[in-house]
């Protein structure tokens, strides 16, 4: 076997990366590997078990429907952060309101999650990738007392570290911890992620273009020329471009760190801001992205730097390789 360095131990080798108490980082990365250990083995057997496919007949507080999986992996994530004792609120696309831990331990935890436990939902049933994001910042209110809603309206560059978990044709989980982008393969018959994909860098240039192309009519026309552009026809810039799109960000985005590209989600006639949350969603992959040398903007201003508003506010998110969306926000600007 291979001299293989498993997440723990990369971790503990990394420690210094995380300015601050020794330990967290172990506690609150390991809540959150077990969580997506228990989730791994469960979307495994999902089209097997009842309890786990299909809708629960209720809806989150964006009025979309949820899955029955979408509600469990909420409770596993949620449970899993909490017995850590690091954390000191949580907020999940999941959950109309934040989840303040109002006890002893909760209130001196220093660290605030937020997290979209499975995104990608409408891929559950039909065995397509879909994934977990989470977003990590320390607080800012002061310990010792309950977590604050500012707590949570941070700009996404105050986060501490960030991650994604992707379950597809097999389980990963990429993260940082604003040190670089490190990516971990699970291995299901020990149990164990293994480091896997070191120093992930997005290529500067890629040659894919992901985007519901569906709703062209209702884009606004720079962004219809963005996309008419992808597809003309001009061997010296590698176009046409190819037209890829999985309907789960983590996993368009998780192709675009490894080959280079870009994901949309823009805004239009129907999602006047698009349809992904800024907190949960697009902080934690442009934090991700701007790691790994890509890019990530609203069309107007880095997605890092938008100061939120409220916990489920969405944005219109473009990222990926850094010259495909400078190219874009070229195009979103000229035309305006
Ligand atoms: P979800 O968190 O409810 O699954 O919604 C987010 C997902 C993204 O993963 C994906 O890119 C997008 O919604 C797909 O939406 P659409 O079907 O409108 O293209
Ligand atoms: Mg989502």
């Amino acid at each position: 076997m291979q001299n293989l360095t498993t997440l723990g131990e990369f971790i503990i080798k990394n420690q210094q990366d995380f300015p601050y108490a020794k330990g967290e980082l172990t506690r609150l990365f390991n809540a959150i590997t077990l969580a997506s250990k228990v989730m791994n083995s469960q979307i495994n057997k999902a089209g097997l078990v009842d309890d786990l496919m299909g809708k629960v007949g209720t809806e989150n507080v964006q009025g979309e429907e949820q899955k029955k999986l979408d509600v469990y992996a909420n409770k596993v994530f949620i449970n899993a952060l909490k017995a850590r004792n690091e954390v000191c609120g949580i907020a999940s696309e999941e959950e109309e309101e934040t989840i303040i831990f109002e006890n002893e331990a909760g209130k001196n935890g220093k660290y605030i999650v937020l997290i979209d436990p499975i995104d990608g939902s409408s891929n559950i049933e039909v065995n397509v990738s879909i994934g977990t994001v989470f977003a990590i910042y320390r607080r800012v209110s002061p310990i010792g007392t309950a977590a604050v809603l500012e707590d949570f309206l941070q700009k996404g560059r105050a986060q501490v570290a960030a991650g994604y978990v992707i379950f597809g044709s097999s389980t990963m989980l990429v993260f940082t911890t604003g040190n670089g982008v490190n990516g971990f393969t699970y291995d299901p018959s020990v149990g164990v992620f293994y480091l896997s994909h070191t120093n992930i860098q997005i290529p500067e240039k890629g040659t894919i273009y992901s985007v519901n192309e569906g709703n062209y009519a209702y884009f606004s026309e720079s962004m219809k020329s963005f996309i008419d552009y992808c597809k003309f026809v001009d061997t010296s810039t590698n176009r046409p471009y190819t037209g890829r799109y999985i309907g789960s960000m983590i996993a368009d985005l998780h192709r675009n760190f490894l080959k280079g590209g870009i994901y949309m989600y823009p805004d239009s006639i129907k999602s006047p801001n698009g349809k992904l949350r800024l907190l949960y969603e697009c902080n934690p992959m442009a934090f991700l992205i701007e790691q790994a040398g890509g890019k990530a903007t609203n069309g107007k201003q880095a997605i890092l730097d938008i100061k939120p508003r409220e916990i489920h506010e969405r944005t219109p998110f473009y990222g990926g390789s850094s010259k495909m969306v400078s190219q874009l926000e070229m195009m979103l600007t000229n035309t305006l």
